[in-house]
C-alpha cells in the first residue's frame, strides 16, 4: 500500500469491535444525566433493509453524540417477533415460526453490528419469547382486572385470505386487509376487546401535550378519535310508547327543520321489524352491495316518530346505509335545508316534498331567497310558534339542549369516532389471550402465578388458521376456579399488544416478577427521542400511549406530569427510494446490469444504446431497484456509508439512494486521515511557555470559524436533528483546517486544537475514522486528547488588532496594523503613525496643514 492511501473499509475492520462498545464514559454513573433514545423495533424479517439503514444510523448518531455529552445513554433494541408474516413464512417454509424467526433474529443482529450500531444488547427483548409474553399476558389481565378487557359478539372484519380477524385501523379506506391486500369480509363473531374508548377524551386531550410531535401524526391521531361534541335528542315513536329513537346530532339548533329519521341497517329497530317485513329484510339483504356513499332508502311502514319538542309532527322513519352503525346510536335526525347528505337523500326519497329551512343567514329572509341546503353554522332561527323563534343560531343550539333536557328527550353528548380495540386473533404466532372457558364459571383469567400459557412447540404448520383449536393438548385444561374441566381460550393476542409496552420492558428487561419495576421505568421514561415511520401514526402510537396511560393510572408507572404519555419528541423519517431505471420505449423496469455508464457519467442501455430514464421510487424486487445496506458497507465501509444516508436528506424527506453519490463523503473521510498524519509529524511551533504571542487577525478569524461550525453542529444534534447539515459542517471544517494548514496561515497550535475538534465531532456519524485519526494524532504524545468528550463551546472572539488606513492629500498611501484602543489617544496616534519607518517617504520636508480622523483613516493635507 501507498503511504498515502486511506482504506476506510479497512481502518471500519480495525476499530469495529471497540466502536461496538460505544464510547467509554466521561462521567461517573451518578453523576450523568439519562436520555432515552428509541427506534422503532423491527420485525425479524431476515434482512435488515435501507429503511433500518437509515433510522439506525440516525438513532446511532445522537446515541454517541450524547455519550460524548456525559449521559448515560438508554439506547435499546429488540424484535417485534409475533405476527402474521413470520407464521405465514414459516408455513412456506416448512419450519417453526419459533426458529424462522431466532435465525432473522441472528442475521439481523449481525447486520446490526455491521452497520456499528451501538445497541445496548444486555437489554435485548423479543416480544415472542416466554420470559417477554408472560407480562403480555399480565398487562392483559390487569386490563381485565379493571373491566377493560371483555368480550363480546360483534360485526368484525375478516380476512379470507390470512384467515383472521382485523383490527379497524388495519383495514384501509378503500376495505381492504393492510397485510393481505385482501378485500375484508363482514362476520359476526364473539370476540375480545380492549376498552380504549374509556381513555378516548384522554387521548384526545393530552395531544395538546405533545409539543414535540409532528402536527401531521397529531392530526391523524385526533381525526381517528374523532371527538365530537354535541347533543342526543330521543324522538318518541307515534305508535307505541315503549320504543324511542335516540340520535346524535352535532347541530341540535337544526332541531325544528327535521323532516325525517334514517336508521343504520344493524338499528336494533331495525332488525326487530325485520323479522316480520319480508320487504324490509330485502332492502337490508340488497343494502349490503350498495355503495357507501349511496342514498338509497326504505321507508318503514307504520312506524312514524314524534318531534321532541312540539309533538305534532309525524316524521317518517326510513332505513338508509349511508346512516353508520358503529357511530352515534347509529340513527340520524334528517335536515334536507342544513346537510348536503340529508339534502341529496331528500331529493332521491321524497322528490315530491318540499324543504323545510329553520335557518337563515341573517335577520329572517325568505326561503324564495335562499340556496339549499344551508350549512353554515351560523344565522337565526325562523321557527314561529316556538320559544327559539328569532334566536342566534349559536345561542339555540344551547337553549334546545336545555330544552329538551327538561322534558327528558336529551342531553348533551360527546361522540367519538374510536372504537375499541378488536385484540383477538385467530392465529397461532401471538400472545395466548390467558384466559380459561369454564361450564360452570364462565370465562376465568389464568392466575398470574400460572403465566406464561405457553403457545406449543409446533414445528410444522399445517396451513393457515389456528392449529391451537385442535391441539387437544392446549385446549383442555382444568378451571382455575372451581378445578372441573375446562377449555383455554385459542385466539392469541394482536401483535400491536405485544409493542403497546416493548419500551417499558427496556428499562428492566431481566425482571422476572413484574413487566418492569415502577422505579426504573418512571426514571427513564418518557422516551425523550423516539424515531420510526410515519406508517405508525396510528396503530402503534395510539396502542402504546392508551397502555402508557392505562398502566400510568394504576400506578405502574409515574411521568411526574400526571397525562402518561410514554414518548416527549417524535420523529418520523422519510422514505428511503431507490433509483430506478426505465426503457422509454418499453416502459419497462431494467435491471442495473442492462445499462453501461458512459465516460462522462451519463447512462446507455446496453440492448438499444438508448439512454434511459431514472426515477426514484419505493424500493422493490420487480423495479430493480433495491439496495443491499450489507453490500455499500462491503465496498464503502460503515462509516462513509452511515455518513452518506445521513447526508443525502433531511431525515424527515424522502432520501434518493444514490451509491455513486457517495464520493463527496470518503474524499472528506480520506481528506481527515490525510491531515492526521500530517499533523501529528510535524512539529509543534510552540517554543515558548511564559510568553504566548498575541493571536494573529488570521487565527482569530479562524478561530470564529471553527468555533460557528462547532455550534452549528452541536445545535443541529440538539435541536434541529439536521443531520444532513452535520456533514456538510464536517466537511467545511475539514476544508477550513486543510486549507489553512497548507497556506501556513494559522498557527499549529490552534490548528491541532481545531482539528481535535473535528475529529472528536465527527464520532457520533464515522466512529471509526475518528478513532483512527485519534490514534494518528495520539502518537505525538504532545498532541494527545481525550477523544470521548464533546469540545466545549468558545466564544467567538472579536479581532484586537485593527488595520489603520493613512490617507496623504486624498490618496491612500499605507496602512497600520495596531490595537483598537489606538485610535483613542488621537495625539499618540499620530506621532506614532508620523515616527514609522513607511511614513518617513511622505512626511520628510512636509508642512501638516490638517489631520482628519474618521472610522480607521487617518487623512492628513500636507504642503
Ligand atoms: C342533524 C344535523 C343537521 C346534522 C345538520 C348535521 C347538520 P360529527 O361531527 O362527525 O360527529 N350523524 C350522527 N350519527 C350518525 C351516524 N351514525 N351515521 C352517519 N351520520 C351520523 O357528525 C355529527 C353529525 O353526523 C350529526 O349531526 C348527524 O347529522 C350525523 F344541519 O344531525 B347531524
Ligand atoms: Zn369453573
Amino acid at each position: 500500500l501507498h503511504s498515502e492511501d486511506v482504506n476506510l473499509v479497512e481502518i471500519g475492520n480495525k476499530w469495529k469491535s471497540k466502536v461496538l462498545k460505544g464510547a467509554p464514559s466521561i462521567k461517573k454513573q451518578d453523576e450523568a444525566k439519562n436520555i432515552y433514545i428509541l427506534s422503532m423495533f423491527p420485525y425479524p424479517s431476515g434482512s435488515l433493509h435501507i429503511g433500518h439503514l437509515r433510522v439506525y444510523s440516525i438513532t446511532d448518531a445522537l446515541n454517541r453524540f450524547y455519550q460524548l455529552n456525559g449521559y448515560q445513554v438508554l439506547y435499546p433494541m429488540g424484535w417485534d417477533a409475533f405476527g402474521l408474516p413470520a407464521e405465514n413464512a414459516a408455513i412456506d417454509r416448512q419450519i417453526g415460526p419459533a426458529a424462522w424467526t431466532e435465525q432473522n433474529i441472528t442475521k439481523m443482529k449481525q447486520q446490526m453490528d455491521t452497520m456499528l450500531a451501538n445497541f445496548d444488547w444486555d437489554r435485548e427483548v423479543t416480544t415472542s419469547h416466554p420470559d417477554y409474553y408472560k407480562f403480555t399476558q399480565q398487562i392483559f389481565l390487569e386490563l381485565y382486572k379493571n373491566g377493560l378487557a371483555y368480550q363480546k359478539d360483534a360485526e368484525i372484519n375478516w380476512d379470507p385470505v390470512d384467515q383472521t380477524v382485523l383490527a379497524n385501523e388495519q383495514v384501509d379506506s378503500q376495505g381492504k386487509s393492510w397485510r393481505s391486500g385482501a378485500i375484508v369480509e363482514k362476520r359476526k363473531l364473539k370476540q375480545w376487546f380492549l376498552g380504549i374508548t374509556k381513555f378516548a377524551h384522554k387521548l384526545q386531550k393530552d395531544l395538546e401535550l405533545l409539543n414535540e410531535w409532528p402536527q401531521k401524526v397529531k392530526t391523524m391521531q385526533k381525526n381517528w378519535i374523532g371527538e365530537s361534541y354535541g347533543t342526543e335528542v330521543v324522538f318518541p315513536i307515534f305508535q307505541n310508547d315503549k320504543d324511542q329513537i335516540t340520535t346524535f346530532t352535532t347541530r341540535v339548533e337544526t332541531l325544528f327543520s327535521v323532516q325525517y329519521i334514517a336508521l343504520a341497517t344493524t338499528h336494533p329497530l331495525v332488525e326487530e321489524l325485520a323479522s316480520s317485513d319480508p320487504d324490509l329484510k330485502n332492502f337490508l339483504e340488497l343494502a349490503k352491495s350498495l355503495p357507501e356513499d349511496s342514498k338509497q332508502g326504505f321507508l318503514l311502514k307504520n312506524t312514524n316518530a314524534l318531534h321532541p319538542i312540539t309533538s305534532q309532527l309525524n316524521i317518517p322513519i326510513f332505513v338508509a346505509p349511508y346512516v353508520l352503525s358503529g357511530y352515534g346510536h347509529g340513527a340520524v335526525m334528517g335536515c334536507p335545508a342544513h346537510d348536503e347528505r340529508d339534502f341529496a337523500f331528500w331529493k332521491q326519497n321524497m322528490p315530491e316534498s318540499e324543504v323545510n329551512a329553520t335557518i337563515f343567514p341573517e335577520k329572517a329572509s325568505s326561503e324564495a331567497q335562499l340556496s339549499l341546503p344551508y350549512c353554515e353554522k351560523s344565522g337565526m332561527l325562523h321557527c314561529p310558534g316556538t320559544e327559539f323563534d328569532g334566536m342566534d343560531a349559536n345561542i339555540a343550539s344551547k337553549a334546545v339542549t336545555k330544552a329538551l333536557e327538561e322534558l327528558g328527550r336529551g342531553k348533551a353528548a360527546v361522540n367519538y369516532k374510536l372504537r375499541d380495540w378488536l385484540i383477538s386473533r385467530q392465529r397461532f404466532w401471538g400472545a395466548p389471550i390467558p384466559i380459561v372457558h369454564c361450564d360452570h364459571c364462565g370465562t376465568v383469567p389464568v392466575p398470574s402465578e400460572d403465566l406464561p400459557v405457553r403457545l406449543p412447540a409446533v414445528d410444522n404448520l399445517a396451513a393457515r388458521g389456528n392449529p391451537l383449536k385442535n391441539l387437544d393438548s392446549f385446549v383442555n385444561t382444568t378451571c382455575p376456579s372451581c378445578g372441573s374441566p375446562a377449555k383455554r381460550e385459542t385466539d392469541t393476542m394482536d401483535t400491536f399488544m405485544d409493542s403497546s409496552w416493548y419500551f417499558f420492558r427496556y428499562t428492566d428487561p431481566k425482571n422476572t416478577e413484574e413487566p418492569f419495576g415502577s422505579e426504573i421505568a418512571s426514571k427513564y421514561l418518557p422516551v425523550d427521542l423516539y424515531i420510526g415511520g410515519v406508517e405508525h401514526a396510528i396503530l402503534h402510537l395510539l396502542y402504546s400511549r392508551f397502555i402508557s396511560k392505562f398502566l400510568a393510572a394504576i400506578g405502574n408507572w409515574d411521568d411526574k406530569q400526571g397525562s402518561g404519555e410514554p414518548f416527549k419528541r417524535l420523529v418520523t423519517q422519510g422514505m428511503v427510494h431507490g433509483r430506478t431505471l426505465v426503457d422509454p420505449a418499453s416502459g419497462r423496469f431494467l435491471k442495473p446490469d442492462e445499462v453501461i455508464t458512459t465516460d462522462t457519467d451519463g447512462l446507455i442501455i446496453k440492448a438499444t444504446g438508448q439512454q434511459p430514464s431514472i426515477v426514484y421510487e419505493k424500493m422493490s424486487k420487480s423495479k430493480h431497484n433495491g439496495a443491499d445496506p450489507d453490500d455499500c458497507i462491503a465496498v464503502h465501509g460503515a462509516d462513509a456509508t452511515r455518513a452518506h444516508i445521513l447526508f443525502q436528506a433531511p431525515i424527515g424527506d424522502v432520501l434518493n439512494w444514490d451509491e455513486a453519490k457517495i464520493v463527496g463523503v470518503e474524499r472528506w473521510l480520506r481528506k481527515v486521515i490525510k491531515l492526521a498524519r500530517s499533523l501529528s509529524s510535524e512539529r509543534s511551533l510552540e517554543t515558548s511557555t511564559i510568553e504566548t504571542p498575541a493571536p494573529s487577525d488570521k487565527d482569530l478569524e479562524f478561530h470564529n470559524e471553527v468555533q460557528k461550525l462547532l455550534q452549528s453542529i452541536t445545535s443541529s444534534f440538539t435541536h434541529s436533528l439536521s443531520l444532513n447539515t452535520v456533514i456538510s459542517d464536517y466537511m467545511k471544517l475539514a476544508n477550513l483546517i486543510e486549507n489553512a494548514h497548507r497556506a501556513k496561515a494559522v498557527s499549529h497550535d490552534l490548528l491541532t486544537k481545531s482539528f481535535r475538534i473535528l475529529v472528536t465531532s465527527m464520532y457520533p456519524v464515522t466512529p471509526t475514522v475518528a478513532e483512527e485519526a485519534h490514534e494518528i494524532i495520539c502518537r505525538n504524545k504532545e498532541l494527545a486528547w481525550n477523544l470521548y468528550s464533546w469540545p466545549t463551546a468558545e466564544n467567538v472572539r472579536e479581532s484586537e488588532l485593527v488595520d489603520y488606513r493613512v490617507v496623504i492629500n486624498g490618496k491612500m498611501r499605507f496602512t497600520h496594523n495596531a490595537d483598537k484602543s489606538f485610535i483613542e489617544d488621537q495625539d499618540y496616534a499620530i506621532r506614532t503613525l508620523l515616527a514609522l519607518p513607511s511614513s518617513q517617504k511622505y512626511f520628510a520636508e512636509k508642512t501638516i496643514k490638517k489631520v482628519i480622523v474618521r472610522n480607521k483613516v487617518f487623512s492628513f493635507v500636507v504642503t
